[in-house]
C-alpha cells in the first residue's frame, strides 16, 4: 500500500491494486466541500488511474460531509449561482455515469451537498451514526448538487419535500429502510464492508460493471419498450465477451460457486466464489 496521493487540499486517493480509496480529508470543517474538492473528485473519476476497477469514497473524522462550504456562498449574480450549481453537476455526473463503481461509507452528517455527493455513488454503506438532511431550506436556498433529481428517485418527492420544508433529519435506520443506503453496518465497520464489496465488484467482468453503470440508469428512465430493446443490446454485448463465455463454462463444468442465501443479508456468492 503506497502513501495516499493528494488530489486536492482536502481529498486524497490511495490506490490499493484495483481499488482506489478516496478520502474527504477536512475533518476540522466537517468535510465541507469547497469547489476545489468537488473539481478534484470530478477529475479523478473522469480519468481514473489505469488498473483501478472500483473506488471506495470515505471520510476523515466523525462526519461524511457537512455539504457545501458555506463560506463560498459569495455569488454576486444570479448567473454566477447557475454556474456554481452546474459546476457541481458535472463532477457528480462523472461519478454516477463514470466507468468505475463507487462504494461510499457514510457516517455522521451526510447533509446538503454531502448527501448529493453520496447520492451520486453507486453503493452506500451506512454506519448507525449517519444522518441525512437538506438544511438548504432553512438556509434560504435550494439544492444545487443534484438532489432534486437523485433523491426523489430513491425516497419519493413527498419525503424530500418534507426534508426541505421542515428540516426533517432522517436517521441511519430510516435511511436504510427508505433505500438511501443499501447496507447498514456496525459502528466503525463501514470501511471494511465497503472494501469487501469493492473487492467483490472488482472481480466482475468489466463489461458487466460498464453495463450496470451506463445502461441500467438510462434504461430506468426510458419507456418500457425502449428499455427492453436496449436491454437486449446490452445483454448481447455482455454475453459476447470472452470473459462471460469463460465464466459460464466454469459454471457448467461445476467449478463455480453456487448462489446461496447469505446469513448477513449482504454479499451473495459471485461466479468466482468467495461469498461471505
Ligand atoms: C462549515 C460547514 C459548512 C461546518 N461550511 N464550514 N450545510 C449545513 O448547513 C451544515 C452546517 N454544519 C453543521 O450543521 C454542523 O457543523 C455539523 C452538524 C455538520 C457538525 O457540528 P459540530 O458541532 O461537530 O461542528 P461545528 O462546530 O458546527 O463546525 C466545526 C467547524 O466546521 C466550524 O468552523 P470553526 O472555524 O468555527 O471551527 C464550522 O463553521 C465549520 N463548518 N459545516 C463551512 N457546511 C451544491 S449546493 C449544496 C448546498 C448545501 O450543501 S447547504 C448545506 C450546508
Amino acid at each position: 500500500m503506497g502513501k495516499p496521493a493528494r488530489l486536492g487540499a482536502y481529498v486524497t486517493a490511495d490506490v490499493r491494486g484495483p481499488i482506489a480509496v478516496i478520502t474527504l480529508d477536512r475533518p476540522e470543517k466537517r468535510n465541507a466541500l469547497d469547489m476545489q474538492t468537488v473539481r478534484a473528485l470530478g477529475a479523478f473519476f473522469r480519468d481514473p488511474p489505469t488498473g483501478v476497477a472500483v473506488a471506495v469514497l470515505t471520510s476523515s473524522g466523525e462526519h461524511f460531509s457537512a455539504g457545501l462550504d458555506l463560506s463560498e456562498l459569495t455569488e454576486t449574480s444570479v448567473f454566477e449561482g447557475v454556474l456554481h450549481s452546474r459546476s457541481w453537476h458535472e463532477p457528480f455526473n462523472q461519478i454516477q455515469l463514470g466507468t468505475i463503481p463507487v462504494v461510499s461509507v457514510l457516517r455522521g452528517a451526510v447533509i446538503g451537498g454531502g448527501l448529493e455527493l453520496a447520492l451520486a455513488t453507486h453503493i452506500r454503506v451506512a454506519e448507525p451514526s449517519a444522518y441525512y438532511a437538506l438544511p438548504e431550506g432553512t438556509r434560504g436556498i435550494f439544492v444545487g448538487g443534484g438532489a432534486s433529481v437523485r433523491l426523489p428517485r430513491l425516497i419519493g418527492v413527498h419525503r424530500m419535500t418534507d426534508m426541505m420544508l421542515t428540516g426533517r433529519v432522517i436517521d441511519a435506520t430510516s435511511g436504510q429502510e427508505l433505500g438511501i443506503s443499501q447496507y447498514l453496518v456496525d459502528d466503525g465497520s463501514g470501511i471494511d464492508r465497503a472494501l469487501e464489496l469493492a473487492t467483490r465488484i472488482s472481480e466482475n467482468s468489466p463489461v458487466t460493471n460498464f453495463a450496470v453503470l451506463q445502461a441500467l440508469p438510462r434504461i430506468a428512465e426510458m419507456g418500457p419498450q425502449e428499455g427492453l430493446f436496449v436491454e437486449s443490446l446490452m445483454a448481447a454485448v455482455s454475453q459476447g465477451s470472452d470473459e462471460a463465455k469463460a465464466l459460464l463454462e466454469e459454471f457448467l463444468a461445476g467449478r463455480a460457486a453456487k448462489v446461496t442465501a447469505s446469513p448477513s443479508g449482504g454479499v451473495t456468492a459471485s461466479p468466482r466464489g468467495g461469498a461471505s
